[in-house]
């Protein structure tokens, strides 16, 4: 098992087609059957274990995946004790805060005493803290843009990439509190073995990024 590396990726979502793109662009080929949860490369001595992006920093904090490629957001989020070891350039987007088109917006001080609704309250409780502002989060896992149409909360913190979902929410942008794209993350517990299949890895993707530069 040393000298194999696991790499976990997003099973379906935004992060899935480029993530394996880039480990085939990587010269590591590899049978994704449908609905396949774990495959093995045929050249290269790594396996490949599909999961929703939410779990692959704990499995690679636990050492269950060796690497994992997931967004900054829900690394940082995730809050897990792991090595960022490479940007890797797609699924660029920002965690935003937003408020009612409506409401006059002069400052992140107007947020103080109000609700805002979010699915990353340790990111956004950081950004209230180091602008002293004190507002109340709501955590909310899934459509939280129509959190203040509906009186849920006054304001909404999530993922914004066009701006249209806040835009047909009736919302505006009014902070951008952190700038994300898809990251390598990988276990603080690696083999040397492992060590040196990853530098490897990181050798070939840096050459991928290059040659598109
Ligand atoms: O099922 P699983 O848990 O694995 O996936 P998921 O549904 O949690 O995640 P997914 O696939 O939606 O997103 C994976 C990652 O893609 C995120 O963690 C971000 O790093 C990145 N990403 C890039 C985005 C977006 N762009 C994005 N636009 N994640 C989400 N959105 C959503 C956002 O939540 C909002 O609802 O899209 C809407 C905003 O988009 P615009 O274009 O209207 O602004
Ligand atoms: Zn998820």
């Amino acid at each position: 098992m040393d000298n194999i590396l696991r790499i976990a990726i997003q099973k379906s979502g935004r992060l899935s087609e480029d993530s394996l793109k880039l480990i085939k662009e990587c010269g590591i080929r590899f049978d994704n059957g449908a609905g396949k949860l774990k495959t093995s490369a045929t050249n290269f001595p790594a396996e490949i274990l599909f999961l929703r992006d939410d779990d692959i920093p704990g499995y690679v904090e636990d050492g269950v995946a060796h690497l994992g490629i997931v967004g900054e957001n829900v690394s940082v989020e995730s809050d897990r004790d792991v090595n960022t070891v490479h940007k890797l350039g797609f699924s660029k987007c920002r965690l935003s805060i937003g408020v009612l088109r409506e409401h006059e917006y002069a400052g992140v001080q107007d947020l103080d005493g109000k609700s805002i609704a979010t699915s990353y309250p340790k990111l956004l409780g950081k950004y209230l803290a180091e602008n002293n502002v004190k507002a109340q989060i709501h955590e909310i896992s899934g459509s939280v843009e129509i959190a203040p149409s509906i009186g849920l909360a006054d304001a909404v913190c999530d993922i914004v990439s066009s701006g249209s979902t806040l835009l047909s929410n009736g919302l505006k942008e009014v902070e951008t509190i952190f700038k994300s794209e898809a990251v390598m993350i990988a276990s603080k517990h690696l083999t040397a073995g492992q060590q040196d299949l990853l530098d490897q890895l990181l050798f070939r993707i840096k050459s991928v990024q290059v040659a598109k530069n």
